[in-house]
């Protein structure tokens, strides 16, 4: 049996929809398979979307022959997975293509774009299958590439992402997707605000311009979340008295940076050139926390 897996701790949106969608393909070219993965899914993995497509209840053996999505590097492989049995990898995070082309060639095809949704899709299209993909497919496989490029806006995203995108919005009609999926995602992490800052966050000197704790929340529309300042602040002076927690809102493109106090503000506004309102810095276009660190470095 062919089993398609992913990372052994968590799956986000990308790897669950891509295995899910390769499976598929591969059965619409007559080759069975099965998606295999033991792993938790994350918060990126909406209600909305699970469905009857999902992991095969499948138990492997030695037999069986692998092919991994969205991951390249072994330490995260999981335990079932015997390397010398790898017939194929698909990934877009840099590091190991070098390892795996030497050991499995073209059948490696690790490059450096937005999601391994967007690789899938072209290869529907090359088989000239795209018009057999199932509806609740091309959804998931939308949901992935909105949530590995962040709504298109992240420095990975390239043309590609947006063609695919394109191309599965037509497939089933629906033009409105990014907000119903990130306002789903946002539903979530509103409902369950601790757990998902405690998800997310950075505690670690880095820099002199920056508090210790640094914290950082993915949303649709921050205007509710802004209002849940009180909370916020309850939540964060957990974790130490100086911190500051960056929330991206994708619908307006900009950072809203939620802070300790003063000290902490002054810094940030001189470090970024951002203007304060209402207690609250923002940044327009949004910077990602990885963007704000090497800024400060
Ligand atoms: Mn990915």
């Amino acid at each position: 049996m062919i089993v398609i897996t992913v990372g052994k701790s968590y799956i986000d949106i990308d790897g669950y929809a891509s295995s899910i969608a390769y499976r598929e393909l591969l059965r619409l070219k007559g080759i069975e398979s099965k998606f295999v993965s033991n792993a938790t899914v994350n918060y990126s993995i909406i209600d909305s979307l699970k469905s009857n497509y999902t992991v095969d209840n499948y138990l492997v053996n030695s037999n069986d022959k692998y092919i991994v999505l969205d991951l390249s590097d072994k330490s995260y492989f999981p335990d079932f997975v015997d390397e010398n049995n790898i017939i194929e990898i698909i990934d877009h995070h840099p590091g190991y293509e070098d390892y795996w082309n030497s050991k499995i060639g073209c059948n490696a095809l690790i490059e450096p774009i937005g999601s391994v949704a967007t690789i899938i899709v072209e290869k529907y299209e090359q088989d000239n299958l795209l018009d057999k993909m199932n509806k609740d497919v091309a959804m998931l496989l939308m949901a992935a590439i909105l949530d590995n490029t962040l709504n298109f806006t992240a420095n990975i995203t390239t043309e590609r992402d947006k063609e695919a995108y394109k191309k599965l919005e037509v497939l089933i009609n629906e033009y409105d997707y990014a907000s119903k999926y990130f306002s789903e995602c946002q539903k979530y992490i509103e409902d369950n605000l601790k757990e998902s800052i405690d998800n997310d966050i950075k505690i670690q000197k880095v820099s002199e311009h920056l508090p210790n704790v640094f914290g950082q929340l993915t949303i649709w529309n921050a205007d509710d979340l802004l209002r849940q300042k009180d909370l916020i602040n309850q939540i964060m002076s957990n974790y130490n008295n100086e911190w500051m927690l960056n929330i991206i809102s994708l619908n307006n493109n900009s950072s809203y940076i939620m802070y300790s106090g003063d000290s902490v503000k002054n810094k940030l506004v001189e470090l970024l050139d951002c203007k304060e309102e209402n207690g609250i810095l923002i940044k327009t276009p949004a910077m990602l926390r990885k963007e704000i660190i090497k800024k400060a470095l």
